[in-house]
């Protein structure tokens, strides 16, 4: 039977297999430049392609999306910034409530707004509790949000918030330094959360190495999402993926 993403996650996390997620951001993501990137993204064994942006002001998002269907069978799951980054034509969408913020907007206000238009998308929903961590200067995300960052060694704030996650049903935690942050989440506080939650931890936001990549699996990361480095250098693709891939960490409780 084919496993839907989600399940696919969960079946690495069962395995102790470390799964690796390039972000491509239709604004810095030019459709001459895609075919390219996806190229790389096949050889470096990429298991997953996020598509989206906490701004996206380029009208091509839908069409970069399609592109990507044509050129392989990697899931594209849309990350969206808002819900008018949702297209029909990826094959699963990273559902957020900012969790870590006190915007009503982002926690549910725009859900309610979009839920008609996402049911009938026919996208696979993969509810997310989304943190965004402080990557010690104002990102896109921190700015557009409007919501405080997790201090970024506030090692309990980020447990506790997790553990509610979790328990609210979400399927996923995502912590999030932002695009492009100066500093990269700690594997202290990777290590904290992964250790408290059952559900796939994904960790991103300024990872620029594949030493980086792999010090965040070893602390418990089970999906590691890059975007800004590869967008600066397509090699780190597969440095990164093989980093990444190398890091296999027997899962203890499967
Ligand atoms: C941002 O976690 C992603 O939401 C990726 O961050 O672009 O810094 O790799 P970078």
């Amino acid at each position: 039977m084919q496993m839907n993403t989600y399940q696919h996650i969960l079946h690495a996390k069962a395995k102790g297999k470390k799964l690796f997620a390039v972000l491509l951001d239709p604004d810095k993501t030019p459709v001459n430049k895609a075919e390219s990137l996806i190229s790389s993204c096949v050889d470096a064994k990429v298991d997953l392609i996020f598509v989206g942006g906490s701004l996206v002001v380029s009208t091509h998002l839908e069409e970069l999306v399609q592109n990507i269907k044509k050129e392989t069978d990697i899931p594209v799951v849309l990350f969206p910034g808002s819900p008018n980054q949702i297209t029909p034509f990826a094959d699963a969408l990273l559902y957020l409530s900012l969790i870590s913020g006190r915007n009503p907007e982002l926690l549910i206000g725009q859900h309610v707004i979009s839920a008609p238009s996402v049911k009938k998308s026919g996208l696979e929903i993969m509810s997310t509790g989304y943190m965004l961590i402080d990557g010690g200067a104002p990102t896109t995300v921190s700015y557009i949000s409007n919501a405080n960052p997790i201090p970024n060694d506030k090692n309990e704030i980020a447990v506790c918030t997790a553990l509610a996650g979790e328990m609210l049903g979400m399927k996923l935690i995502y912590m999030d330094a932002g695009s492009g942050a100066k500093l990269p989440i700690t594997e202290s506080m990777i290590s904290a959360v992964s250790s408290h939650i059952d559900i796939p931890l994904i960790v991103g936001g300024g990872i620029k190495n594949p030493e980086k990549a792999y010090l965040n699996c070893q602390a418990g990361a089970n999906m590691v999402v890059v975007g800004n480095a590869i967008e600066k250098d397509q090699n780190l693709i597969t440095e990164i993926g093989a980093a990444i891939h190398a890091s296999h960490v027997p899962n203890m409780h499967a």
